[in-house]
This record gives structure tokens, C-alpha cells and sequence, in this order.
């Protein structure tokens, strides 16, 4: 059996209920989890089914909290592998479309469809949005238009365009759903906006002389990137170049391939404004943007800046600090939860004290201390596996982690900060 087969054997238990049925769908916060359960739901309505769609984190009760409603039949995307056991307790029959991680028994009410079953890498080759998309075509052939929706998906949770996922592009591009384009990343925007404002790439310390750096150049601050001269862009370019070797970055790529959809234009756009609406607790937001609606249009792109700006308020803070250093970890605090994971992965790319060629971790006091960890490509390929370690340390002390190799998360009590970390540097040396 191959995904796409799953998927249609879990279309047949949806298929055979009548249309009046009550249809829960429970999709997960982020931008995958948002484009897939988007995809259902644009699924379900064009099939002709009600539904009541929730976007939730991952969270101890998530499952209780499902237990007063009567459902038909309830739709997990992108979210649930954590919760296969516990969904024994669901009164209804149980769709679980999901690509993360899970070694729990599936009990006899849920149908669970995960690619890591049928020989695909669930964190590279299909995500929450394709297996989403696989079931979307299953209901019908009509919804390879779904696949821009896919491709933000496969984008959100920065899979490769391969496997399963590449199926889904070359569907997006023979039906006229999707186009390639190589673009260079700064265009559409002035060079005072693009040193001062971009993110990936983040230019240290030029917030405050964006205009002094141009003046050496003798460009205008004011002109937008296609506006240059074709020797003007070549100085501009190599100037950023030399300015990121010196901040200690990698990979430098000033032209990059983009995704444009038919209705949504350009699909990593798409896929930072679902971001910016998980991170900033609008997810319906995100949820009516994928529905097309104009209104939510405007309103992501409002989302979108402001949490641009959080982000480049909390970079600008981090410059000026110094991360602390285990032998195989190094980190920082933040008061900023919600964009840990964020902060720890540019921090890690683009400035300079925080690039040591180790894991980073951001670490929050809330009611808990909340842990995101990221790794870079290169350590992963070195045998680290960050969402295995973190797990193993945050279990150790009686809290929860996990992830992928190259990120992660945990979750611990205040008093068990430094034994965690000792756990954890005992595992990632191993
Ligand atoms: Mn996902």
C-alpha cells in the first residue's frame, strides 16, 4: 500500500456518511497545520459535508476536551500521533492524516494515514498539508488545485520538494495551479527597507547605518532592487555577501526558486502570513485567508508585519548578548515564548556570537520553562538529533520534548532548568 492508497481507504469511511453528518476537524498551530486542515476543509464543503474546524496546540487535554461533543466522525491533520492511544476514549470513528513521529498502538476506531507507514521520510517528503492533500484528491481528482495550499504547507514545515511533495508540485504545475519563478529574494522593495527590515537574511547592527553603508556605495537608499543598474545591483550584492561572510553565514543566495499560486501568488508569502497568524493566536485568520477571503487578505498581511517586528525587536536585543555554553549546547533566555524556536534558528544563521557550530536553545520562564532547540543541515548530517536528545533529557526530569533532528522542543519544571541541561549535554555528546 503507497500513501495515496491510504488516504483513499480513509476517504471511504468519510464517503459512506450522509451529508447531514457532524464532521469535527482538528487541525494543528502552524503554518502546515493551518494549509492542511484549510485543504480539508475546502475538501469537505466542495463534497458537500458540514464540519466544525478547530486549530489547536499540541496540549495535555486535548483529547478530553472532545469528549462532551457528538460527533460522526472526527478529522486529526497534522496533529495527533502524539494522541493515538488516547483516542480509544473518542465515541466516533477517528481520521488521524498526520506525518509526525508516533510509536503508540492505533486502537480499532481511528484510521491513521502517515507516510512514515508507506517508505516516505515523514520530515522531508510529505508533511500534514500533502498527506492532507492526498486525501483531498481521494475525494476527488478536482482538488489538484489544493496543491497551492500543499506547497504552503510543505514550505511551513521547510520539508524538501521531493518524494511525495515533488508529486505534488509537478500535480500544481500540469494543471496550471502553480508556477515556478527564480526570483531575486529582495524584489518589490527599497535598499534602506531591504538592510534595515529582512529577516533571512538578518544584516546585523544595520538598523542603525543603513544609510552611511549605501552612501559608501553611492546607491539611494530610496530605489527599489529592480530599479538598479545591472553594475549597481552587482555592487550592492557583493557588499551584502562581504557583510554576511563577516557575520559568519553559510549559505549566501541572493536569487532563490519560488512557488506562485494561480489564487494565492506567491506561496512562501502565503506561508509566512499562516506563520505569523499561528504564532500571534489568529489561526482563523490564516484559516479564512486559505478559504480566499479578501478581508483576511489584509488582515494576515497586518499579522505578518507585526510579527516581523517582534522578530527584528527580539534580533536586535540578541546582538547585544552573549549566549551561555555547554560543551555540546549553547543558549540563551527570552521572554518571548512563542518565538523561541524562531530566534534560536536566525540566531544560529546570522549572528555572529551565537554561530559556535553547536545547537542552540532558547529558553522561556513561564509557568513552565518552555525549550525550543535548533540545530543547522550540517550537524544533523553529523549525527545530531536534537527532537531525540531533547526528549530524553526533558523525560529525565519529568517534563516533555521532542521534534525533529534538526529542531525541537521540551517542556520542564522551573526547578529542574540545570539538571535538564546536564541531561541534555550528556545526550547530545553521546
Ligand atoms: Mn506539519
Amino acid at each position: 500500500m503507497n500513501l495515496e492508497d491510504a488516504a483513499k481507504y480513509a476517504t471511504d469511511l468519510l464517503l459512506t456518511l450522509p451529508k447531514k453528518t457532524k464532521i469535527r476537524v482538528i487541525g494543528h498551530v502552524d503554518a502546515d497545520g493551518i494549509a492542511s486542515a484549510s485543504i480539508i476543509a475546502i475538501a469537505l464543503m466542495r463534497a458537500g459535508y458540514r464540519f466544525h474546524l478547530s486549530i489547536k496546540k499540541t496540549e495535555p487535554n486535548l483529547i478530553d476536551g472532545l469528549l462532551g461533543e457528538e460527533n460522526d466522525l472526527i478529522i486529526f491533520v497534522d496533529i495527533g500521533s502524539s494522541y493515538l492511544k488516547e483516542m480509544k476514549k473518542l465515541e466516533s470513528n477517528v481520521i488521524v492524516l498526520e506525518h509526525h513521529l508516533s510509536n503508540e498502538e492505533v486502537p480499532s476506531n481511528v484510521m491513521y494515514v502517515n507516510p512514515r507507514l508507506y517508505g516516505l521520510d515523514g520530515s522531508r517528503e510529505a508533511c500534514g498539508a500533502s498527506v492532507a492533500y492526498a486525501f483531498a484528491l481521494a475525494i476527488d481528482e478536482e482538488n489538484v488545485d489544493l496543491s497551492q495550499l500543499a506547497i504552503a504547507g510543505i514550505i511551513g514545515d521547510r520539508q524538501n520538494f521531493v518524494g511525495y511533495n515533488k508529486k505534488i508540485v509537478e500535480d500544481g504545475i500540469g494543471a496550471g495551479y502553480v508556477e515556478e519563478r527564480e526570483e531575486y529574494i529582495f524584489v518589490g522593495r527599497n535598499l534602506k527597507d531591504i538592510l534595515e527590515n529582512s529577516i533571512e537574511p538578518y544584516f546585523t547592527g544595520m538598523y542603525k547605518k543603513s544609510v552611511s553603508f549605501l552612501e559608501e556605495l553611492k546607491l539611494m537608499p530610496q530605489k527599489k532592487f529592480e530599479e538598479l543598474e545591472e553594475n549597481e545591483r552587482k555592487k550592492f550584492l557583493s557588499a551584502l555577501t562581504l557583510k554576511l561572510i563577516e557575520q559568519g553565514v553559510k549559505d549566501i543566495e541572493w536569487k532563490k526558486k519560488f512557488y506562485f499560486g494561480k489564487y494565492y501568488g506567491n506561496l512562501e508569502d502565503i506561508t509566512s502570513k499562516l506563520n505569523a497568524c499561528a504564532r500571534l493566536n489568529e489561526a482563523g485568520v490564516g484559516v479564512s485567508l486559505c478559504l480566499g477571503d479578501k478581508k483576511a487578505l489584509e488582515k494576515a498581511t497586518i499579522i505578518q508585519e507585526k510579527y516581523r517586528d517582534e522578530i527584528r525587536k527580539e534580533l536586535r536585543e540578541l546582538e547585544k548578548k552573549e549566549p551561555y555554553e555547554k560543551r555540546n549546547f549553547i543558549y540563551f533566555y527570552t521572554d518571548k515564548a512563542p518565538l523561541g524556536g524562531v530566534l534560536a534558528g536566525l540566531a544560529l544563521a546570522y549572528i555572529p556570537q551565537f554561530n559556535k557550530e553547536k545547537p542552540i536553545l532558547s529558553l522561556a520562564y513561564n509557568e513552565y520553562i518552555d525549550i525550543s532547540a535548533r540545530a543547522s543541515q550540517e550537524m544533523v548530517e553529523n549525527g545530531v538529533n536534537l527532537g531525540k536528545a531533547l526528549k530524553e533529557a526533558a523525560e529525565s526530569v519529568g517534563g516533555i520534548g521532542g521534534g525533529h533532528p534538526i529542531a525541537a522542543g521540551a517542556k520542564i519544571e522551573k526547578e529542574k532548568e540545570e539538571e535538564f541541561l546536564e541531561k541534555l549535554d550528556e545526550a547530545l555528546e553521546r
